[in-house]
């Protein structure tokens, strides 16, 4: 994903390492002085004719010890780094990054490396790992779905998706059912989009598949009252968790949202996720702020993670809501989700 700061690190720090370089300073020779014995003062003292012949200029190369090995030390001036860092900015906002997430990361970059010294052979690598760093800081540690469901006391654990349309909610919900299942954890899904054409079939066709019950109303109907519903039936057959799946809605359209903040007010969900789109970019993050704003999300997933080449949108909703990214979407199959890793991420990124 992120191949390109690999690269650009590497030669970045090639160009800076070739501008400045400082020779660390070998150590002061210790000149002996050369004694010589005076037998009238029966001591030996200072030969101060013989100090001066032997002691060089200084100045010249044998005033200071010539050590073979040289330490090559390079220190990144402000005006190097902001040349650079327009340049590594120009990167991640292209590869998805947002621009105040572009800019922190430059930001605090620049506090780690400027004027200080590195070593000239592990200045690539040391850059990579502060970038590294900044990159673990940004990313917020997900929650364990299984677990928290499991730790509810009073069942079932209410979970409700939102996105827009085409996102890969309905997808999703059905993997998560599937994987949930696979935990011995039963659930329910509430066929809450009643306004999208064949969305109601295209749950239950989901449900079929998986083995799991899905709760519906007539198109058309209230969304809230079908995830209502659903809890009523999860309640009575001891079901542990529901899966509100609701209609794509635009977050800039009013109505929508109100509509879904409605469906959050009747069945008070435990937690609240946000569906995107990994490939979006800086449209996934306006929705989710949106929806944060609105119903206020807890986690987020990101699908079609295996079709994004750049990887930015992961760094970037997650800094911008203050949410975690619970899981990736990465592939139209039911097992081809998985929990978001920082770690994984991060080396998927390149560094
Ligand atoms: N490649 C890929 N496709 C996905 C993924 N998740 C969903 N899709 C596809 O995206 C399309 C829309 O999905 P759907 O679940 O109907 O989206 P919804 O409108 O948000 O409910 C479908 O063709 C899905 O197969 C994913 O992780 N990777
Ligand atoms: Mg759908």
């Amino acid at each position: 994903m992120f191949k390109f700061l690999k690269e650009k690190i590497g030669n970045w720090t090639e160009k800076i390492s070739k501008k400045e370089e400082i020779v660390e300073e070998p150590k002061k020779k210790e000149i002996k002085l050369p004694m010589k014995f005076e037998p009238g003062l029966q001591k030996y003292e200072p030969d101060l004719e013989k100090l001066k012949e032997e002691t060089p200029e200084p100045g010249t190369e044998s005033f200071f010890r010539k050590i073979k090995t040289k330490i090559s030390k390079v220190k990144i001036s402000e005006k190097d780094f902001e040349i650079y860092s327009e340049e590594l900015k120009g990167l991640l906002l292209e590869n998805n990054v947002a621009y105040e997430v572009a800019e922190k990361m430059i930001k605090e970059l620049k506090e780690k490396i400027v004027e200080k010294e590195f070593l000239k052979k592990e200045i690539e690598s040391e850059i990579k790992d502060l970038f590294k760093e900044i990159i673990e800081e940004i990313l917020i540690e997900p929650y364990d779905l299984a677990k928290k469901i499991n730790e509810k006391k009073e069942k079932p654990y209410v979970v409700l998706f939102c996105g827009i349309n085409g996102t890969g909610k309905t997808t999703t919900i059905a993997k998560i059912a599937d994987s949930l299942k696979k935990e011995k954890i039963s659930s329910v899904i509430a066929a809450a989009d009643t306004f999208r054409a064949a969305s109601i079939e295209q749950i239950k066709e989901h449900g079929e598949k998986i083995g799991i019950k899905v709760i519906s109303h007539e198109y058309g109907s209230d969304p809230a009252s079908v995830g209502f519903d659903a809890i009523k039936y999860a309640k009575k057959n001891l079901i542990d968790c529901v899966l509100i799946d609701t209609a794509g809605r635009m977050h800039t359209s009013k109505n929508l949202i109100k509509e879904i903040e409605k469906i959050s007010k009747v069945t008070k969900p435990d937690t609240k996720i946000f569906i995107g789109e990994s490939i979006t970019g800086n449209d996934v993050i306006e929705q989710a702020r949106s929806f944060n704003f609105s119903i206020g999300i807890d986690g987020i997933i990101l699908t079609k993670a295996d079709i994004d080449e750049k990887g930015g949108t992961a760094l970037s909703v997650g800094y911008v809501t203050k949410k975690p990214i619970l899981y990736l979407g990465t592939g139209q199959l039911y097992a081809e989700i998985e929990p978001f890793d920082k770690k994984r991420f991060i080396k998927k990124l390149g560094l």
